[in-house]
């Protein structure tokens, strides 16, 4: 694609290249480039054109379309490819509808608004546009169903960590601030700015796909009421406005490297520090709802299958396996 290429080349130097040189070197005319690079123009890539010296990009936008993203991606990166759309219902039936067709691993689907954004369970996750990232991954792992809650955890120690860190370049005090809430939500400061949904596609013994879904709160400045105690964005905790394709592309780096250590061991293993370390149960009574009741305990960390060690009252501990209850704090949302 014209526009990815031409933005690889422009943003690897902070020299003008000629638009000639872009020709020579991606064999196509003046014309098929002068056309991109008016393309990229409408879309908010404002351009340094020096007579006789050629282009260099001096202002990007705040985009998360497939040029901006692929012309960014490592070689080695999981995502291959990114799909893009305006508006969806949401990006995780995208993912699942194009797997069904033959969508490939390592396929990113990211949109800037969904219509019909889901949470677990059927509930509902807010997704406006022009202020988040809302973007589903589809992978087709060589595993088991069971280890599939287990990519989950890898997702959110990504996104954690992909999270602190724009945020430590943003405002260095906030960082410590970016925690797990166990299984699938990222809070700093207590609220939640990041959710993370996995469906799959499987048999008794082998996984079609999974998609990981994940929403994140980057620039948003107003919740809606049923929502506004609990979540928060980046830019209402650090103040500062972070460009979203900075982070998809942090979660990128982190989430390949887990995943690359989940792939090698099978297990958590080399994921579980870090993960305990975000970890903001660690310590906390927390209350289990189980088809069967409630009980309380004190959430002690998560164990290498991903599961968190709760002990009871009577001192027992009892580990509970990620979908199959919800962990509440005992005094609110944390
Ligand atoms: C989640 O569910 O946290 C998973 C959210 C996954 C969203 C992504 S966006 C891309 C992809 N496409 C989709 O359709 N989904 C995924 P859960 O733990 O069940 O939390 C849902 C609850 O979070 C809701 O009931 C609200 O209380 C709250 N919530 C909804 N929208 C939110 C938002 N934008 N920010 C913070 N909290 C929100």
């Amino acid at each position: 694609m014209m526009k990815t290429e031409i933005l690889k080349k422009l943003r690897n130097t902070n020299e003008y290249i000629s638009g000639q040189t872009i020709c020579k070197e991606l064999g196509v005319s003046r014309t098929a480039v002068w056309k991109a690079v008016n393309q990229l123009k409408e879309e908010g890539y404002e351009f340094e054109a020096v007579q006789n010296k050629g282009y260099k990009i001096a202002k990007y936008p705040d985009l998360i379309t497939k040029s901006e993203i692929e012309s960014q991606i490592d070689q080695a990166a999981v995502i291959k490819n990114v799909k893009f759309f305006q508006e969806v219902d949401s990006t995780n039936n995208e993912a699942k509808r194009s797997a069904e067709n033959g969508a490939a691993d390592g396929t990113l689907f990211i949109a800037e608004s969904q219509t019909g954004g889901r949470g677990r369970r059927g509930k509902n996750w807010v997704s406006p546009a022009g202020s988040g990232i809302w973007m589903s991954l589809l992978l087709r792992p060589q595993l088991t169903p069971t280890y599939a809650p287990m990519l989950t955890l890898i997702a959110a120690v990504a996104a954690a960590e992909a999270i602190a860190q724009v945020m430590t370049d943003a405002s260095p005090d906030v960082c410590t601030q970016v925690k797990i809430k166990w299984p699938n939500d990222i809070v700093v400061n207590g609220r939640k700015v990041c959710g993370i949904l996995t469906e799959m596609s499987a048999e008794m013994d082998s996984i079609h796909f999974v998609v990981i879904g994940l929403g994140i709160n980057v620039n948003t400045t107003e919740f809606e009421d049923s929502i506004k105690d609990i979540a928060s964005s980046l830019y209402a905790e650090s103040g500062q406005h972070i460009k979203r394709a900075e982070i998809v592309l942090a979660f990128e780096k982190a989430f390949t490297r887990y995943y690359q250590y989940f792939q090698d061991k099978q297990d958590l293993s080399k994921v579980q520090d870090t993960y305990n370390s975000m970890l903001i149960n660690v310590g906390r009574q927390v209350r289990v709802t189980e088809q069967n009741g409630d009980f309380t305990g004190i959430a002690k960390g998560t164990n290498e299958k991903g599961e968190l060690i709760v002990q009871k009252q009577d001192g027992s501990e009892v580990c509970i396996a990620a979908g199959e209850v919800s962990v509440r704090g005992l005094y609110g949302y944390v």
